[in-house]
């Protein structure tokens, strides 16, 4: 166990395939937050905001093709130019609890079929989270969901091969949640284990570097 550090905001990622449930989980968990009077925000990832942004939204929209490398570097870029932003929001105490990471960036990279490790590689060194949630759900309930088939990616063959890429990616951070229940089961579940995860940040919770 690494020694405390100063006290600061947790942050906190929600994983899972498309329709798993993190957009609703995430929002939930913010209002939850701040009910508590603790200090937070809902984050995701790609920001769309963002020049690359906004090309990585075209991108997931069919209006424009990017060669496979050159997008996966986009969603990687597109979390570093967020990176200081975020230090400084948990530098100043508020828990970021966001929709998706570079877990996510990973996963859809290699269920296209390119190198784990290639993938993995720029991403290290961005700030690693202090828990990762992965809603976890059988691709064909979430494609029952609804709304499924919009973008790229959102195919179910396609979602089978990112979640067996998601298993490949758990660390020690990493915990499984059942998402097919109704949203207010799957955030009382979440609740106590995010509650636990602010406290320890608030006492100095080191922040850690990808991978970990
Ligand atoms: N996605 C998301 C990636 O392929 N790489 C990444 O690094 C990230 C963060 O973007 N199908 C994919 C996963 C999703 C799509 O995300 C859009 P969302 O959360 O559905 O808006
Ligand atoms: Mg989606």
């Amino acid at each position: 166990e690494a020694e405390a550090g100063p006290s600061r905001g947790a942050f906190i990622v929600l994983e899972g395939l498309d329709r798993s449930g993190k957009s609703t989980q995430v929002q939930k968990l913010v209002e939850y937050l701040k009910s508590r009077g603790v200090e937070a925000e809902a984050w995701r990832f790609p920001d769309r905001t963002t020049a690359m942004g906004k090309m990585i939204a075209s991108y997931l929209d069919s209006k424009s093709e990017l060669d496979d490398c050159a997008v996966h570097l986009l969603f990687s870029a597109n979390r570093w130019e967020k990176r200081s932003l975020m230090e400084a929001k948990l530098r100043e105490g508020t828990t970021l609890i966001v929709d998706r990471y570079s877990y996510s960036g990973v996963a859809f990279t290699a269920a296209k079929g390119l190198p784990f490790d290639w993938c993995k590689a720029p991403e290290v060194g961005l700030p690693a989270p202090d828990a990762v949630l992965y809603l976890q759900i059988p691709p064909e309930a979430a494609l029952e969901r609804g709304g499924y088939g919009e973008e790229r990616y959102e195919k179910l063959d396609f979602q089978r091969v990112v979640a067996s890429k998601y298993e490949q990616l758990r660390d020690a951070t990493w915990q499984d949640i059942d998402a097919r229940k109704g949203p207010d089961e799957v955030q009382a579940v979440l609740r106590p284990i995010v509650d636990r995860m602010v406290q320890t940040c608030k006492q100095g919770r080191p922040l850690s570097r990808l991978w970990p």
